[in-house]
């Protein structure tokens, strides 16, 4: 929200966020990444929150965001071509633009367990951490949830806490991180050569900087294929997906990589019983997202660490001490749900947005997102999104794609200017023929076998859609730009 505290104000444009992307559409990059030193080949939360400090003040951007501000509603005046925006903290803001900036994963999903409000121990969800930390020490733990966040939370708890219980539904596919700080030298070289790996992120597949090799890991011997896996496992990262070409697309070919990283968990998990549950096995790798972790699998070679398989004794409710499933009852102190959001459109639904005749987001979306380019929707003229559904999002390095759509957005609003247009939404034959390209693009890969959140397949009864646009980052861009050449072909411009 723009301009401080105001209680009835009108913008030329207001944009709703103020994470990354709602930053990136206040800000320039260059002098910035010059002086500002990051650390480690992963930066921790800390650090992130750092630079975003850093980036609001050196930049001078608090005065044109409004904080602790909630919008509840954001409704599109036809007769007078304004959106007005309504907020929690009873703010009134009309605009001509409105962006939408509110993260593609920052709707926490706790799922609806019986029992959890009886709980008397302490609950949190990894989605919602207390800035002030949380101290373990001496605690029954139960973490529910074994994806990115439980895979990188299990580790640090198991350090402090008494013992920790985690209760796993789906076994995911992890990678070492090797985290570590960066030399003078490579914080030197990075800098030397900031503009060409941007550009080089820029017109990837994913948005970094992965070395791609365009042979099949069928094309290779077993022992030679041993020995890529072995170092891409050496090296650790998202870099292990980009092995061989084809691992994402063809079944054969991905199973040589499931089945090595199954390989390291049997070297890695002394016990074989914990071992064999930790081993994903119904889906492909890399259909889910991948895991990075650090010392995720040793962990369970702790004495305070167990592991329930709840797909085998499912959760059947949260007791007033702790939590049982259909065989035992645990007693816990800390229940921490490591249990992931409501993607992509959860954030976007919490508002009430409603469109032309009053139509709601949530209405036109009911049987799934549905898109321009991820952009924008027809009947919402003049609301961008910014990494919405449709668009390479979540399956890119965010901060390259949120820049590219707040590049393009930013190009757009100065082209309307030119014209002196006022309006613009895109076509419904264009919206419609995006989307079955987004879907025919999905179905070319692997990704569609496995229920992801990428599908919508962690919220009861949200529709089966595959959301983000698998089409790869580089090739997004070209698209898009090609679009904007065209006078934003696909869309109808206003005056
Ligand atoms: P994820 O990846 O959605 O993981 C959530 C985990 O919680 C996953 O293991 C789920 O099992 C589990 N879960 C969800 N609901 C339940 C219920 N009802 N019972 C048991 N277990 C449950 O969220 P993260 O926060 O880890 O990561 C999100 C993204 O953030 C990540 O992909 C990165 O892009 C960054 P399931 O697999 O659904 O069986």
């Amino acid at each position: 929200m723009s301009n401080g505290r105001q209680s009835s104000s009108e913008f030329d444009a207001v944009v709703i966020g103020a994470g990354f992307s709602g930053m990136y559409m206040l800000y320039r990059l260059r002098e910035l990444e010059q002086e500002w030193e990051w650390t480690e080949k992963y930066p921790s939360q800390p650090e992130i929150l750092r630079y975003l400090n850093h980036v609001a003040d050196r930049f001078d951007l608090r005065r044109d965001i409004q904080c602790n501000t909630r919008v509840t509603s954001a409704v599109y005046d036809d007769s007078i071509n304004r959106w007005t925006i309504q907020t929690d903290q009873g703010d009134q803001v009309s605009a001509t633009y409105c962006v939408t900036a509110v993260g593609c994963l920052s709707t926490p999903n706790t799922p609806k367990f019986k029992g959890l409000a009886s709980f008397t121990g302490q609950v949190y969800h990894t989605g919602q951490w207390p800035h002030e930390g949380v101290d373990f020490t001496g605690k029954r733990v139960g973490v529910i949830g074994t994806g990115s966040t439980g895979i990188q939370a299990i580790p640090q708890i198991a350090k402090q806490a008494d013992h920790v219980t985690v209760f796993q539904r789906t076994p995911n596919y992890s990678i070492p991180a090797h985290n570590r700080p960066l030399t003078a030298e490579e914080k030197a070289k990075i800098k030397e050569n900031y503009r060409k790996l941007r550009q080089t992120d820029r017109e990837s597949p994913a948005g970094l900087t992965l070395n791609h090799t365009s042979q099949s890991a069928l094309e290779v011997t077993s022992e030679e294929r041993q020995k890529k896996l072995d170092e891409a496992w050496g090296r650790g990262g998202f870099q292990m997906l980009a092995t061989f070409s084809d691992t994402i697309i063809n079944l054969r070919a991905n199973t040589y990589m499931a089945d090595f990283v199954r390989s390291k968990i049997a070297e890695m998990v002394h016990d074989p019983d914990t071992a064999r549950s930790l081993m994903p096995h119904d889906y492909p790798i890399g259909s889910k997202r991948i895991c990075v972790d650090t010392e995720y699998y040793e962990t369970y070679n702790r004495e305070n660490v167990s592991l329930v398989d709840v797909r085998k004794s499912p959760i059947e409710e949260i007791t007033p001490t702790g939590l049982r499933t259909q065989d035992a009852e645990y007693e816990l102190d800390v229940i921490v749900f490591a249990t992931g959001f409501d993607a992509m459109t959860g954030s976007l639904f919490k508002m009430d947005i409603r469109g032309k005749d009053g139509q709601a987001l949530k209405e036109k979306w009911v049987a799934g997102p549905s898109t321009y380019l991820g952009l924008m929707t027809a009947g919402f003229p003049n609301l961008f999104i910014i990494t919405g559904p449709g668009s390479p999002s979540v399956l890119s390095n965010m901060t390259v794609s949120i820049e590219q759509h707040v590049e393009w957005i930013t190009n757009c609003l100065h082209y309307m200017q030119e014209l002196h247009c006022t309006r613009i939404e895109p076509h419904v034959e264009a919206e419609d023929s995006w989307v079955a390209h987004v879907n025919e693009v999905a179905h070319l890969t692997l990704y569609p076998l496995a229920n992801s959140w990428y599908l919508g397949a962690n919220i009861p009864g949200k529709p089966r859609i595959f959301m983000p646009y698998v089409g790869g980052v580089g090739n997004y861009r070209i698209k898009c730009q090609e679009i904007a050449e065209k006078g934003y072909e696909g869309f109808a411009l206003e005056v």
